[in-house]
């Protein structure tokens, strides 16, 4: 049957890799989870991802997938009939498309940009991931989440903003989402972090810290190449 064989690369802090799981969670698809060392990596991981040596990787059978957001629509198409993520319409699927481009491209790098600054840089990288935030706000008016009444593709994407930002906010301490300027993106990060499927499948808060805190002291020095 569908789902057999299924088996994901993952690591516990990985956003990218929490897409997948929330991913196959939501088309109710068991799957093995192997824990890779990115510190260490294995034999396997470098044999199914050479081009990029990271994780998410998805093996369906002995089919390597790599590319979260490439795994994320290969799942789509081939568990179609199980709550479908994409949108159907064309033009709303180009759309959904579109913003998980501009997740990963643009406020990545400016969300994560300022986490590796410190001081004036900070504050002035800090408005520019600000401005780049702004859209989704547009994008979630007049709905609960951005799949609009329940979680779909684009609020898997972007998870990864509701997930880390809190967790920057308090490290750097600073705001990257104002409640008062951005009400909807505020009140939907605190929504999708509460669903039951992904508040079960948030990496330990505490554990968190420490990774994100070694990561950003990593950034600052240049030990850790950024972007
Ligand atoms: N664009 C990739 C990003 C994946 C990624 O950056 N994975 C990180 C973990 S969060 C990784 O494996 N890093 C290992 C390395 O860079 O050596 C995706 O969407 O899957
Ligand atoms: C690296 O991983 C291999 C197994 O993949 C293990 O045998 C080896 O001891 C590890 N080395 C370190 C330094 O952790």
């Amino acid at each position: 049957m569908a789902g057999d064989g299924v088996k994901l690369l993952g690591m516990w802090a990985s956003p990218f890799v929490l897409r997948i799981k929330l991913a196959l969670k939501l088309k109710g698809i068991e799957y093995e989870y192997i824990e890779e060392d990115l510190v260490n990596k294995s034999e396997r991981l470098l044999k199914y991802n050479p081009i990029h040596k990271k994780v998410p990787v998805l093996l369906h059978g002995d089919k390597p997938l790599i590319e979260s957001l490439i795994i994320l629509e290969y799942i789509d198409e081939t568990w179609k009939e199980n709550y479908p993520l994409l949108p159907e319409d064309p033009y709303e699927r180009a759309m959904a498309r579109f913003w998980a481009k501009y997740t990963d491209e643009k406020l990545w790098l400016s969300i994560v940009g300022a986490f590796s600054k410190t001081g004036e840089e900070q504050m002035k990288t800090l408005n520019e991931a600000q401005e780049s935030l702004k859209p989704l706000e547009e994008l979630l008016k007049g709905k609960r989440f951005f799949g609009g009444e329940t979680i779909c593709y684009l609020d898997i994407v972007i998870g990864w903003i509701a997930v880390l930002v809190p967790l920057f906010e308090e490290l750097m301490g600073v705001t990257y989402v104002d409640p008062n300027t951005m009400p909807l993106l505020h009140a939907w990060s605190q929504e999708f972090t509460n669903v039951p499927l992904v508040k079960e499948r948030l990496p330990p808060r505490e554990k968190m810290v420490v990774f994100l805190t070694a990561f950003r002291e990593g950034l600052i020095s240049s030990s850790i190449k950024f972007p």
